[in-house]
């Protein structure tokens, strides 16, 4: 890329230009805004945690109360991560040493702990924080307030944020607490290193080194999530392997558990449920058989004599041919209670996926979840969670919420979402998932009434005793920059700061991640946060726009494939999903179709039932259309879907004129490298375009309106597209 040099080089030139003309004139900012300094590259790994120095004079306003950190009480390793990362920190953002003080005075950031367990800070809970200024003799101080430890590591990270993003600390006044208790990133990574739907390089546990040597980079890994208030991590691929739960594997467990847990992590196992087959040589895995029963009590007193605090096991059970208790003719809750048993003496929780559908069910895909787990709501024991995908089908790039959202009143329900990128181009996009996590949390699920969002019913407020949570599978590899791409980063900020509080706006988040990842400056954030907001739907509009879904290619589900057919199993041929035929296309989940519908609230039903009310979002997810038929904006399906296409490709141009715009703000190799993203997506943008219509103008034998740029290949040439040795398919 030799545009960012070629750039800097006429700015270069500029400033001497001037410098010559006026020697004795002030060098005034080159157009455009501030350039970045020279000898800035950055190679991405230190994501939003950089502490760049500020500008002198924020600096200066910053410096009188920030001039040391003191911990009352007894110091303890959490405390210790919290203070180190605050000297670091202010250190490096004030450009003047931060000390450690023995004792509060003026200047000072106090960690204060609430010991008296009797009297907890209302509101805060055992993992918030609260931040006020505290005047003093002679002069203020910063106390961080909670009754925990994690509590005070939190506050610590909230306050670093705030001085990121250009705050002062004499008037700073912040009170927080996390509104689902289980902040969880899964990783679906496999003992040999290789990371299902991963598109970040290698997995970042390195089993083989373990448990003797820990990486460096886990403390990094653990400061990052504590600093979005993630507190747990799945290690292993729900694809699980019983392996994982042996005695050499679970030393290497216990190893990265003490890692993370300074920083308020726990770790998790998914496990394997044919596990005592495999290991303990048992004929059966029925969870109701007592041997199995004995088998897992002692592999949990096994697990927490290494990890005292353990978090519990995430099962894929009876899915895409996963055991479970099915194979014995037994439920999913008599499954996961067997196993909450086992864990229940040691604090530990289960959570079970509701990810299941099956190629013996005839019946919509997008039905077979609820129809196994809806009739057990209130079956399941109160150490389990159950894990319900944002969408009922898979991690498409638009769905609507899943069903079961609100229609289990008597079971603790989790969302899972994916972070990684798997069906939206992987980290050959810029993708920004904070407003399609934004959509979905704030969904109106009208259960029990209208009005009660999807987030609602995961925090359970009136339920302060309930288990609540979120999980996301993580897009993290041993790229450098941790996410493949730099953008991806967001994502996982993004996560984070929404699993702490469904409710903070997708916008929000995306100018606090920029402030911190690039430049503060308003001039960057306004284009760059545009970007982020319009990236998303952009993807949904050139891959599968009016409420398609699953039009990605076999398997590794990059690129475009709408045409396939022949896969064994009907639910995963996209032809399954867009339906399209000479008369029409979509998916009837009406009355008169699957009736999928159903499922949800009366007043939804009745709203999305109607081709008049539905969003043209959903349009296509639960109608059928016709061709010519003329929807509510005028224009027919057709038009209307060539429409879409077309706009995604030009949301995609301004997504990379947009960066182009905002050169100066970013250093020459981020720059470089997302730009590069960028022309992969324009691309990819147009491949997804023209496959996708040369496909529908076969099938429906129309011809294109006026106008409209005809694919650049035959229908053939993108079918005999075949991509090999595509990343992120493990076995
Ligand atoms: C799909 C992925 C597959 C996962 C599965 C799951 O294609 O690799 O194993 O979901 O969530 O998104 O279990």
């Amino acid at each position: 890329m030799a545009r960012p040099a070629r750039r800097r080089r006429l700015l270069a030139g500029f400033v001497l230009l001037l410098l010559a003309m006026a020697p004795h004139m002030a060098v005034a900012s080159p157009p455009g805004g501030p350039a970045v300094q020279t000898g800035t590259e950055e190679d991405g790994h230190d994501l939003w945690l950089r502490y760049r120095p500020l500008a002198a004079a924020r600096a200066q306003a910053v410096r009188p109360q920030a001039q040391g950190i003191v911990v009352e009480g007894p110091p303890t390793p959490v405390t210790d991560a919290a203070r180190r990362e605050l000297l670091n920190g202010l250190s490096s953002l004030l450009g003047a040493p931060v000390a450690t003080l023995q004792s509060a005075r003026p200047g000072a950031i106090i960690l204060r702990r609430n010991d008296q367990s009797a009297s907890q800070i209302a509101g805060l809970g055992t993992q918030g924080y609260a931040i006020q200024p505290l005047a003093m003799a002679g002069g203020m101080a910063t106390v961080i307030t909670a009754n925990s430890d994690t509590g005070l590591l939190y506050g610590s990270f909230a306050l670093l944020r705030h001085v990121q993003l250009g705050g002062t600390l004499h008037d700073f006044t912040e009170t927080a607490a996390p509104k689902l208790k289980i902040r969880v990133l899964d990783h679906w990574d496999n003992l040999d290193r290789s990371v299902e739907r991963g598109y970040a390089g290698q997995s970042i546990w390195d089993w083989w080194r373990l448990p003797d040597q820990p990486d460096a980079r886990l403390t990094d890994y653990a400061r990052a999530n504590a600093s979005i208030g993630i507190n747990g991590a799945v290690l292993n691929n729900v694809n699980a392997v019983a392996q994982s739960l042996t005695a050499p594997y679970l030393a290497k467990a216990a190893a990265i558990a003490d890692v993370l847990r300074p920083y308020g992590m726990k770790v998790y196992l998914s496990a394997r449920f044919s596990a005592p087959i495999e290991l303990g040589h048992l004929k059966t895995a029925d969870p109701l058989d007592p041997a199995v029963q004995a088998w897992w009590n002692a592999k949990a007193d096994e697990i927490y004599a290494l990890i005292p605090d353990f978090g519990g096991f995430l099962v894929k059970a009876n899915s895409e041919g996963q055991p479970g208790p099915g194979d014995y003719g037994r439920t999913h809750a008599d499954g996961a209670n067997m196993l909450a048993s086992a864990l229940r003496p040691h604090g530990g929780i289960v959570m079970w996926r509701a990810f299941v559908y099956s190629e013996r069910d005839a019946s919509d895909r997008a039905m077979q979840a609820y129809a196994q787990l809806q009739p057990l709501d209130g079956k399941f024991a109160a150490n389990v969670l159950l894990q319900v995908k944002n969408g009922p089908i898979d991690f498409q790039p638009r769905e609507p919420f899943h069903p079961l959202f609100g229609a289990m009143p008597r079971t603790q329900v989790m969302m899972e979402v994916q972070i990684t990128k798997e069906y939206l181009g992987f980290a050959n996009s810029v993708a920004y998932l904070g407003t399609m996590w934004q959509e979905v949390l704030q969904a109106d699920t009208c259960r029990p009434h209208c009005g009660t969002t999807v987030a609602q019913g995961l925090e359970q407020p009136d339920q302060p005793t309930a288990l609540t949570g979120i999980a996301g599978v993580a897009n993290i590899g041993t790229d450098r920059n941790w996410t493949g791409s730099d953008f991806d980063q967001a994502n996982w900020y993004a996560y984070g700061r929404l699993a702490w509080n469904p409710d903070l706006g997708a916008d929000r988040i995306a100018r606090e991640w920029l402030a911190q990842t690039f430049s503060a400056d308003p001039h960057f954030i306004a284009p760059a946060q545009r970007l982020m907001m319009m990236s998303r739907q952009a993807v949904v509009e050139y891959m599968t726009p009016l409420g398609l879904a699953h039009q990605m290619a076999t398997g590794h589900h990059y690129g475009p494939a709408p045409w396939v057919s022949d896969l064994a199993r009907p639910e995963w041929n996209p032809t399954y999903y867009a339906r399209a035929d000479q008369a029409g296309i979509g998916f009837d989940r009406t009355a008169t179709g699957s009736n999928a519908l159903a499922q949800y609230a009366p007043e939804l039903a009745r709203q999305w039932g109607n081709k008049q009310t539905v969003p043209l979002d959903l349009l296509l997810w639960f109608h059928r259309c016709g061709w010519d038929e003329k929807l509510r904006d005028g224009r027919t399906t057709w038009q209307d879907l060539i429409g879409r296409y077309d706009q995604g490709m030009a949301d995609v141009d301004t997504m990379r004129h947009l960066w182009l715009s905002i050169e100066p703000y970013v250093d020459d190799r981020r720059f470089a490298r997302i730009d590069a993203v960028l022309a992969v997506q324009q691309h990819d943008a147009r491949w997804w375009r023209d496959a996708s219509l040369a496909y529908y103008l076969a099938i429906s034998g129309k011809a294109l309106p006026d106008g409209v740029r005809a694919p650049d290949r035959s229908l053939s040439d993108y079918k005999a597209i075949q991509l090999e040795f595509v990343p992120g398919i493990t076995k």
